[in-house]
């Protein structure tokens, strides 16, 4: 998530004849949404993809292809008076709705309200990007939520449907914490959450499973904090082991480092599979790229390989990968729908390609 505590390079966007010059500036998230002045039309005009939805804003899409259909499962971002703060509070989402679509480019269904905030016995506040899975003949909707004392804590809900409404379980999901939950499922059945996200999604307080607040990033030089990972029970409820450290390496074997902002983790893990490769994709937070890293195993590690997706219009970036129909897709949002604002974002969806060497394109979402 994206907190500003810390606030340097940012994007501003100058889309002209069918050129996007990107510029590096000293521009906080606060400053960025004053570029909510310039039209929307300005903003999006060379985009390579228009929203899936225009009547509501949604973010974070995280897509699945069950019984035939495009299945998404993202945020549903609202104004509110909250201002923006190092804790993100102004992402103050309070449902989930479910969308889904029967073709690329068809028409998407919103299936309305799939869980509500105040049906999550131990949540208070702030449904971020959520995950969905399906095993044991039900529908599991994952998500991260603030409990009661504003720890960001990983829930978990139930469905005899894909678009829900789903059934939260009381408590959140034992020794879960941070942000982004992602649940692969390998082709031997097995599944994984991975999950975490720096600053406002709190991973930087969680040392040895005991939460401090007063843990900061480590220093530049130190290797980059983990995203996490564990094996989810049969159950598909909990954790059926230790959460464990996901590293992400340099070619030569060495440990990305803190002070790697374009390369570190920051949020928003994906894994799917693709020639018996595992790829980890992540947003890399302050420099805005959804990168990847390449690996053997489920738990890693993943050897950094480079860009799938440049910075998209907003703060944060946040993507999921799906294959439906023996072409793989890239879902993700920007903030053009709202004229740029940080917390107001829109999804998108395009093409994604591996090429023959196993790398992916990259991405602009601007021509
Ligand atoms: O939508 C809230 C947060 O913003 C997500 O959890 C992060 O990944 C970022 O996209």
């Amino acid at each position: 998530m994206s907190l500003f505590q810390n606030i340097k390079a940012f994007l501003f966007f100058v889309v002209a004849v069918s050129v996007v010059t990107i510029s590096c500036q000293n521009n906080s998230e606060e400053e960025q949404e004053g570029t909510s002045g310039e039209s929307q039309d300005t903003l999006g005009q060379n985009s390579i993809s228009e929203p899936l939805i225009t009547d509501m804003y949604t973010a974070d899409p995280s897509a699945h292809v069950f019984n035939g259909r495009i299945y998404i499962y993202p945020s549903h971002d609202v104004e509110t008076d909250i201002k923006s703060n190092d804790a993100g509070d102004h992402f103050a989402m309070k449902d989930y709705h479910v969308f889904s679509m029967d073709s690329i480019g068809g028409k998407v269904t919103n299936h309305g309200v799939a869980l509500d905030l105040k049906n999550i016995p131990w949540a208070s506040r702030q449904l971020w990007a959520p995950d969905a899975a399906f095993a044991n003949g039900k529908y599991y909707l994952y998500f991260p939520a603030k409990d009661k004392e504003g720890v960001f804590k990983i829930g978990v809900a139930t469905s005899t449907r894909p678009a829900g409404p789903f059934k939260a379980q009381p408590k959140p999901i034992e020794n879960s914490f941070s942000i982004d939950p992602a649940v692969f499922q390998d082709t031997d059945s097995s599944y994984y959450m991975y999950f975490g996200g720096i600053w406002g999604g709190q991973l930087q307080r969680w040392v040895d499973n005991t939460y401090d607040t007063t843990r900061t990033e480590p220093v530049k030089d130190q290797p980059a904090l983990a995203p996490k990972v564990a094996r989810l029970s049969k159950d598909m409820l909990g954790f059926a082991e230790p959460v464990r450290d996901v590293q992400i390496l340099h070619s030569n074997g060495l440990p990305i480092l803190s002070g790697e902002n374009d390369r570190r983790f920051f949020e928003a893990a994906w894994v799917h599979k693709y020639n018996g490769k595992y790829y980890f994709s992540y947003s890399t937070g302050d420099t805005h790229f959804i990168a990847y890293a390449v690996g053997d195993s489920p738990y890693g590690p993943f050897t950094y390989q480079g860009v799938i997706l440049n910075p998209v219009i907003g703060w944060t970036n946040h993507h999921s990968i799906v294959e439906f129909k023996g072409k793989w897709y890239l879902f993700y949002h920007d903030s053009v729908l709202s004229g740029g604002q940080t917390h107001l974002r829109n999804i998108k969806m395009t093409e994604l390609k591996h090429l023959p060497d196993g790398t992916i394109e990259t991405i602009s979402a601007y021509r």
